[in-house]
């Protein structure tokens, strides 16, 4: 196509996008101004846009392309299945073979204990889903005052009602009145982030075990017998990219054994291999009662997600011998459960966990390192497996932050677009968290292009 034409083009769709289409989590106005982007295609770890600029996209979509852009196979079960059954329903009595295989093909990936799963179309949906389940599971047992769900600080779980109500990004609430009653949060183990808030030159283990003992407390604040469920990411993905210390999990784990409250792991960025195991909750040992997985079960490729069941509740849920009463239209819909059941194929036979843990995920974490630990911009890089975080500061040992209105992130962010590289921005945080399929040379690219970003950064703030 010629370059004119397909700035015509551009400019045609940026016309129709700012007349007819609101984005999600975007400022309509400000958009509007300066102009959408127009992806038009995508392949491997490289994304286009209409005007022909090639992209490298370090965030795997929205952290979900496990397997990357424009795999045949899963294109060509998501086409048999549309040929074959377009749609059809679990309701009535009714299911159908690639939902059946999907269900049971997870439940061998799964954590011990999790044989049976529930289907949703998003992370959202799954989280709601599940605090109705965690509901449902206290009624059934004649818990009836088990009525509040706690979770954390900087925590992401999308945007229904409940779901929104359970995040703990604080700006995610006035606009809906949120959060709703019965949702209480409890503290982040943020270790980057704890000097800042006050908790002094405290040890990461120490701050592991402190931050957990936050959670105890508020359950003896609000009383045992109120509480039904504690909800966490076991890394937390959009709230920062917050690795617990390695002394969190077992105390939280603790603690809610104790107190009989239900540990719901929101695996929707972890869970499908992004730190190396199929999920969070095999990375850190977490014995979970519920789980929720969206993302990289179908690659993004088709909207899907999936709750699953521990022992205790999938037994008593699976034996309550009356009418659950709760589905979507398109739970399990078939078209995506075969793009789903593909893609775990997909990932087992080119072995993407174990290349995450043991080859493409140490060698990324190693490069991470090496090119910003030393950066003058540059507090803290963390990471696991394909997910990594470079925290922007002004002053390293103080692990002190840049006054919000700065927007360092943002810019960082800006240049990395600027030179075909997208990286996330969160407050400060530059996160990458790339497809599983990528290699080596990629890795190098990606690094590369956001070093040259961060060094922009770090010269506009006087910092190089
Ligand atoms: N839980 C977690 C941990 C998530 O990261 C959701 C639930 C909600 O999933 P749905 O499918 O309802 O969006 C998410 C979603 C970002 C970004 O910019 C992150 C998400 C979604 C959109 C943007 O980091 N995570």
């Amino acid at each position: 196509m010629s370059t004119e034409k397909s700035h015509n083009l551009t400019q045609y769709w940026r016309t129709l996008d700012a007349a007819h289409h609101i984005h999600p989590f975007t400022n309509t106005q400000a958009l509007t101004r300066e102009g959408v982007r127009v992806i038009t295609r995508a392949d491997g770890v490289y994304l286009w846009d209409s005007d022909g600029r090639k992209i490298i996209d370090g965030m795997a979509g929205l952290w979900c392309v496990q397997v990357g852009y424009g795999n045949a196979e899963l294109a060509e079960a998501g086409y048999d299945a549309l040929k074959t059954l377009p749609y059809y329903n679990h309701f009535f009595k009714t299911s159908n073979p690639w939902t059946i295989e999907l269900a049971a093909k997870l439940a061998t990936v799964l954590p011990a204990g999790h044989s049976r799963v529930l289907f949703a179309n998003s992370g959202s949906e799954a989280n709601d889903s599940a605090l109705k389940l965690i509901r449902y599971y206290w009624n059934l047992r004649g818990q009836t005052n088990k009525k509040i769900h706690l979770s954390r600080d900087y925590a992401y779980h999308g945007v229904t009602f409940a779901a929104a109500s359970l995040s703990g990004l604080t700006p995610m609430h006035p606009q809906w009145d949120l959060p709703l009653p019965g949702f209480e949060k409890v503290p982040a183990p943020y270790w980057f982030g704890a000097k800042a808030a006050g908790y002094g030159d405290i040890g990461p283990e120490e701050f592991g075990v402190l931050i957990a003992q936050k959670l105890e407390e508020k359950i003896l604040e609000l009383g045992p017998g109120n509480v039904a469920s504690f909800s966490a990411e076991p890394v937390q993905g959009a709230g920062g990219v917050i690795f617990p210390p390695a002394s969190y999990w077992p105390e939280v784990e603790r603690i809610c054994r104790k107190y009989d409250v239900l540990l719901h792991l929101d695996e929707v960025i972890t869970g499908f291999g992004r730190t190396g195991e199929w999920f969070g909750a095999q990375t850190y040992a977490i014995a979970a009662d519920i789980l929720t997985m969206a993302k990289g079960l179908s690659s993004g490729y088709q909207p899907i997600s999936a709750i699953s069941l521990g022992a205790r509740m999938g037994e008593a849920i699976a034996t309550a011998d009356e009418e659950l009463v709760h589905g979507f239209t398109y739970s399990g819909h078939p078209v995506a459960s075969a793009v789903a059941l593909k893609n775990l194929e997909v990932m087992e036979k080119a072995a993407l966990v174990p290349r995450v843990k043991s080859q493409i995920g140490p060698y990324f974490q190693r490069r991470l390192r090496e090119m910003f630990v030393d950066h003058p911009l540059v507090g803290e890089v963390r990471g696991l497996g394909l997910l990594g975080a470079i925290e922007l500061v002004p002053n390293k040992p103080q692990r002190s932050f840049f006054p919000r209105d700065l927007d360092a992130g943002t810019q960082c962010r800006n240049y990395c677009f600027e030179s075909g590289l997208i990286m996330r921005a969160i407050r400060d945080t530059m996160v990458l968290a790339p497809p599983l399929i990528v290699t080596e040379a990629e890795v190098e690219e990606m690094l590369t292009l956001a070093r040259n970003a961060v060094d922009r950064t770090a010269r506009d703030l006087g910092k190089l």
